[in-house]
């Protein structure tokens, strides 16, 4: 019965005012509505959101973050975590963390660790001796375990490396803290070691993680010269520092791989410091290896 009154009323309008003109009046409001819209949208791209906006804004991704988490294993976690990174290359498989640690982190690290500082030593392949390698690594360093920290800045960072890498904190050796100054640098060599070159071996180095504790003006860059193995120049000039530059920036890491996945030495993850040619470079090591440490 109604469907059919409303059948009449439609019926009785485009007759008494003609089709045109009700196609004309739907247009005018689909030209308001339409021209309205616009304005509205360009007005809201100019208002930034107020602190207290952002603030509630950051609230909700967080509420969101934890919504969107499943339940988590007894070691697991509860919420989702955002820690940003660019895959720098695959070969080697080497990724990079912006703002990984905080500048106040970086200084207290670089703090702690400027009142210990002894000349860098290496690990000696049979034969070689400390007068035979010397210019080889040229920094300064020292050696500091996150359980010596007292600040738990150290620690905090160990267990963001363990989180991003999935190997757990007890694989790692200590943080070896090196300060590089102009002309200083570490020769292109594999964090790897070789027990045919090196002697029998507990445990191997499966991947380094670098905390750029400052920025460098010029130089200083953590260089692998056989990125994609394009040029593996066995008699690769280090004075040159050509292939994939790393440039250190404060707060940032940097990780990549010295083995495959099936435990053989990626020849591509050779590697180095080039020279600082302006400024002064600090940067934090951790190696991490494919057993646990036993003196963790
Ligand atoms: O200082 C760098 O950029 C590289 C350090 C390094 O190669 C190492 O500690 O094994």
């Amino acid at each position: 019965m109604m469907k059919g009154n409303k059948g009449r009323h439609h019926h009785y309008w485009s007759k008494k005012l003609g089709l045109p003109v009700v196609l004309l009046f739907c247009s005018f409001f689909f030209l308001v509505g339409f021209l309205i819209s616009g304005f509205i949208s360009q007005d809201i791209s100019h208002v930034r959101p107020r602190p207290r906006l952002l603030k509630s804004i950051e609230e909700e991704r967080e509420r969101e973050r934890e919504n969107n988490s499943l339940s988590h294993g007894n070691t697991g976690e509860s919420s989702v975590s955002l820690i940003p990174f660019q895959v720098l290359s695959w070969k080697p498989r080497a990724l990079y963390f912006p703002s990984f640690a905080t500048s106040e982190q970086c200084e207290s690290i670089i703090n702690m660790a400027k009142v210990q500082l002894k000349p860098s030593t290496l690990a000696l392949r049979k034969g070689e001796t400390v007068e035979s390698t010397q210019g080889v690594r040229t920094s300064s360093g020292m050696f500091i375990s996150a359980s010596e920290d007292k600040t738990g800045i150290l620690d905090l960072i160990e267990q963001k490396i363990a989180k991003v890498t999935m190997i757990p904190r007890n694989h790692g050796e200590a943080f070896n803290v090196l300060r590089y100054e102009i002309g200083q640098r570490y020769q292109s060599h594999y964090d790897a070691l070789d027990p045919e070159e090196y002697g029998p071996q507990k445990s191997q180095r499966v991947a380094s993680f670098l905390l750029y504790l400052s920025d460098v003006e010029e130089g200083g860059e953590t260089v692998f010269p056989f990125e994609n193995g394009e040029y593996m120049d066995w008699n690769y000039d280090f004075k040159k520092c050509i292939g994939l530059k790393v440039k250190p920036r404060k707060g940032d890491g940097l990780l990549f791989y010295s083995l495959f996945p099936n435990g053989t030495v990626d020849q591509l993850s050779l590697h180095g410091s080039c020279p600082v040619i302006k400024g002064e470079k600090w940067v934090a090591t951790k190696w991490i290896r494919d057993r646990e440490n036993e003196f963790y």
